[in-house]
C-alpha cells in the first residue's frame, strides 16, 4: 500500500516557506542557547555488498541536512554522531558545552532499527530533570513511524515525537515549541504540554504517542506532509559536514566535532541531493507515492556552488547523487549539466575538481544518448543503473538485453563506468540456455558490455510500495528458518526472505554465485594485464579487489541463512506486520501513515463491491 498524496492543489510548500521559516528562527534568537545532538543509526550487520566500503565512507546526506537546516536557523550548538563512525556511542553519556543536550534526535532507515531504538532507549535512561526532548526522523519515521515504539510496560521505548518528512516539518514544530516556551522550560516539558493541548495537530508530518503511561494509549498521525518544491531553498550542506563527531570509541561526545581537514578523509564520499522522485511506477517500490508524484530539482547554479563550496571548505571531490533517477526529465538533467559543465572552481572547470555519480534508469539513458558526451563534462563520471530484469520477467521500464547491452556501450564510450542493478526473483532461473534471462546470462552480458561494478539483490518487500502487503499475504515472506527469526537488518535484500520457491536456500546461493561470477581472481588478473595497454581499466581492476572483498562479508553472513533454509523449518507470514499500537489521525479517523488500516479498508470495499452491484 503506497503512501496517500495530500490533494493536488495542497502537496507542495508555498515557496520560500523554508527559507523564510529558517530566517524567522535565527532572527528571533531562540534557537542559540539550545544544544541539539542528531544521532545517525547504523546497524553494522548490514556491512555486505553492494555497499561495503561506502557505506562507512560517506556521511549520510539526511542527518547532515537536518544538522545544516539547524545551523542555519541559529541552532549553534548542534553534533551530528555516525554510528558508522562511532559504534560505542550511547546518548545517556552524551554531553554538549558541558551540559546534556536539550535536545536528542535520531535519524534511521528501517535497516538499522534495532539501533536506532536502542539510542532512544538509552536516552531514555537520563533522568526526568535533564531528559532532553527525543525526535525521531529519517525513512523508518516515513513509512513504519511505529516501529520505534515498545508495546511492553515493562521495557518502555519510543521517542517523545517522530517526525514523518522532512526539515520543513522539524523546523515548523521548534518554532512551535519555541513561541510556547515559558523562560527556560525545559523543551521536552513544551513538548508534552504541547501534545496534551493538541497544538501540534496542524502541522503535517509528526506522529506522537497519547496517554501518560509507559506505553502509548494510541499513536496521533498529523497527516502527510507538505513537500519542499524547489530544492534551492534547503540548506546549504557545508554547514552539516562541519558539525560531524570525530571517529572514535568513546560513549559520549568530544569536545569539538571533526576537524574540517579530516573531514574528506572520513568521507571522501558525499551524498548530495540534485533532483527526488521518479515518473515510473514499479510496483515494489515506495519512492514515487512519497514524492506524491511530484519531482523536484535544484538548479544547476545551486549544485555548482554546492560542489565549489565543499571542495574549497573540505577538498571533497566525489559526490553521490541522492537522486532517485537523475535522468527523470531529459530538458531539466540537461539544464543542469550546461551549468555544471560551464562551472569554473578555482581557475579549473568543475569537472577537474569533482566526480559525480549517481542513479539512473536504462529507458532514460537511452534517450540521452546523444547528450552523454556533455553530461561528462558536467563532471559524471559514473552511472548505476536500474536494471532489475533485463528479460522484463519482473518489471517492464524499457530495459531489454539489447537496449541495456547499448546503453552500457554508450556510456563506456563516453568515459561514464555503468553499474548495473539487478533483481534476482523467484522466476529467474541461475542460468538458462534458450535465451538471456537467467542470472549469469545477465551478469556475464553486463559485464561485456562493460559494467564496472555489481549490484544484485533479492526482491524484497518495500514498505510504502504497491506489492508490500500483497507479497505477505501470497504467504511469500518468511518469519523465520531454522529458529532464527527474520529481523529489520535482512530486509537488504541480501537475504533471501521472501521466495515461494520450494528451496529458497538455491536462491540465497545464486546471490553468491552472481557476485563470484563477477568479482573473481581471473578477472582481476585480465584487467591488471590488460590494465598496461588501457589505463582506463583502473577503476575495473580496482572493482574487482573490492568485489572479492566485500563477497568474504556476504558469505560469511549470508551462507548461514542458506543453511537454515536448506535445513530448518520455514514459517512464513501470512499478513503484512501492522503497528502494535492502534494509530490515529487528530479526529479520531484512519491515520495517513497506518498503511495496513488504508489496504484493509480497500479490501473490505472490493469486497463489498460485486456484492452491490449483483443486488
Ligand atoms: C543515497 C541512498 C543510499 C546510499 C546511502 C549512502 C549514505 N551513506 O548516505 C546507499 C547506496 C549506500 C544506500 C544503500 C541502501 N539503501 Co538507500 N537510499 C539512498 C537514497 C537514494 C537517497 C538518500 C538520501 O541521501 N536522501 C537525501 C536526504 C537529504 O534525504 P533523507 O535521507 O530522506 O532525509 C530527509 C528526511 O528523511 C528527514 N530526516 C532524515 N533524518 C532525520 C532525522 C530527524 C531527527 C528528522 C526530524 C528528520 C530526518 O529529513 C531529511 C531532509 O529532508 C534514498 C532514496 C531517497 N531519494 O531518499 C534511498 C533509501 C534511503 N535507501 C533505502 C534502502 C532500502 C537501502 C538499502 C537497504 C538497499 C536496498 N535494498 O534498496 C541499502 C542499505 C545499506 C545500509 N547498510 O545502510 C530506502 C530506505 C527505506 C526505509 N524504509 O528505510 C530508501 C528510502 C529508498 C526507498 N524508498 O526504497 N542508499
Ligand atoms: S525506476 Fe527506480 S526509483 Fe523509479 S519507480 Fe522504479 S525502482 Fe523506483
Amino acid at each position: 500500500m503506497e503512501l496517500p498524496c495530500r490533494k493536488a492543489d495542497d502537496i507542495l510548500l508555498k515557496p520560500g516557506a523554508l527559507r523564510h521559516l529558517r530566517e524567522r528562527l535565527r532572527v528571533s534568537g531562540k534557537g542559540a542557547e539550545i544544544a541539539t545532538v542528531i544521532a545517525c543509526a547504523f546497524d553494522h550487520r548490514t556491512r555486505m555488498l553492494p555497499f561495503i566500503g561506502p557505506d562507512l565512507r560517506m556521511a549520510p546526506a539526511g542527518p547532515r541536512a537536518i544538522g545544516s537546516s539547524l545551523i542555519e536557523s541559529g541552532f549553534e550548538k548542534t553534533r551530528i554522531v555516525l554510528q558508522q563512525w562511532n559504534r560505542n556511542f550511547r546518548p545517556s553519556a552524551m554531553k554538549l558545552d558541558g551540559r546534556v543536550p536539550d535536545i536528542f534526535m535520531v535519524s534511521s532507515m528501517s535497516l538499522h532499527t534495532a539501533c536506532a531504538r536502542e539510542m532512544v532507549r538509552d536516552a531514555m535512561r537520563i533522568d526526568e530533570a535533564h531528559r532532553p526532548l527525543i525526535i525521531a526522523g529519517g525513512s523508518i519515521c516515513v513509512y513504519e513511524p511505529w516501529e520505534l515504539w515498545s508495546t511492553d510496560p515493562e521495557a518502555p521505548v519510543g521517542p517523545d515525537v517522530a517526525v514523518t518528512g522532512e526539515e520543513f516539518v522539524l523546523l515548523e514544530l521548534l518554532d512551535r515549541l519555541l513561541e510556547m516556551r515559558r523562560g527556560d522550560e525545559p523543551l521536552r516539558g513544551v513538548l508534552l504540554r504541547a501534545r496534551r493541548e493538541g497544538l501540534l495537530d496542524n502541522i503535517p508530518g509528526l506522529v506522537y504517542p497519547l496517554g501518560d503511561g509507559p506505553v502509548p494509549e494510541a499513536l496521533v498521525d498529523t497527516g502527510i506532509q507538505r513537500l519542499l518544491g524547489d530544492l534551492d531553498e534547503q540548506a546549504h550542506p557545508v554547514h552539516g559536514y562541519g558539525i560531524l563527531e570525530t571517529p572514535g570509541r568513546d560513549a559520549g561526545l568530544a569536545s569539538r566535532p571533526l576537524e574540517r581537514t579530516l573531514v574528506k578523509k572520513k568521507s571522501p564520499l558525499g551524498a548530495m541531493v540534485m533532483t527526488l522522485g521518479c515518473k515510473f511506477r514499479c510496483p515494489y517500490c515506495p519512492i514515487p507515492a512519497y514524492n506524491q508524484r511530484q519531482y523536484r530539482q535544484k538548479s544547476g547554479d545551486r549544485i555548482a556552488d554546492e560542489i565549489s563550496r565543499l571542495y574549497t571548505t573540505y577538498g571533497l571531490r566525489i559526490h553521490f547523487g541522492a537522486d532517485d533517477n537523475f535522468f527523470n526529465d531529459a530538458e531539466r538533467t540537461m539544464d543542469i549539466c550546461r551549468t555544471l559543465r560551464d562551472t569554473m572552481i578555482d581557475g579549473k572547470p568543475l569537472r577537474r575538481r569533482a566526480r559525480i555519480a549517481t542513479e539512473v534508469t536504462v529507458h532514460d539513458t537511452l534517450k540521452l544518448a546523444d547528450r552523454l558526451e556533455e553530461i561528462r563534462k558536467a563532471g559524471v563520471r559514473a552511472l548505476w543503473l536500474g536494471v532489475e530484469d533485463m528479460s522484463g520477467g519482473l518489471v517492464k521500464k524499457g530495459q531489454t538485453a539489447d537496449s541495456t547491452t547499448q546503453a552500457f556501450q554508450l556510456l563506456r564510450n563516453n568515459g561514464i563506468m555503468p553499474n548495473p542493478m539487478l533483481m534476482h526473483h523467484d522466476g529467474q532461473k541461475l542460468y538458462t540456455t534458450a535465451d538471456h534471462s537467467g542470472l549469469l546470462n545477465q551478469v556475464n552480458l553486463l559485464r561485456n558490455a562493460g559494467a564496472v561494478t555489481l549490484q544484485v539483490l533479492m526482491i524484497t518487500p518495500s514498505r510504502g510500495s504497491k506489492l508490500y502487503e500483497e507479497t505477505f499475504e501470497s504467504g511469500m515472506v518468511i518469519r523465520s528458518a531454522g529458529g532464527r527469526d527474520v529481523t529489520a537488518n535482512m530486509f537488504d535484500g541480501n537475504y533471501v526472505i521472501a521466495s515461494k520457491d520450494q528451496r529458497p536456500w538455491r536462491k540465497q546461493i545464486n546471490l553468491l554465485l552472481a557476485y563470484l561470477f563477477f568479482y573473481n581472481v581471473v578477472r582481476a588478473a585480465r584487467h591488471l594485464i590488460k590494465l598496461r595497454r588501457n589505463k582506463h581499466l583502473a577503476w575495473d581492476a580496482g572493482a574487482q579487489f573490492w568485489g572479492m572483498w566485500g563477497l568474504a562479508a556476504n558469505i560469511r553472513r549470508t551462507l548461514p541463512w542458506a543453511v537454515r533454509l536448506l535445513l530448518g523449518r520455514i514459517r512464513r507470514h501470512c499478513k503484512a506486520p501492522e503497528t502494535r499500537l492502534p494509530m490515529q489521525n487528530p479526529r479520531g479517523d484512519i491515520a495517513s501513515h497506518d498503511q495496513s488500516a488504508h489496504h484493509r479498508l480497500i479490501q473490505k470495499q472490493t469486497a463489498t463491491a460485486p456484492a452491490k452491484r449483483s443486488a
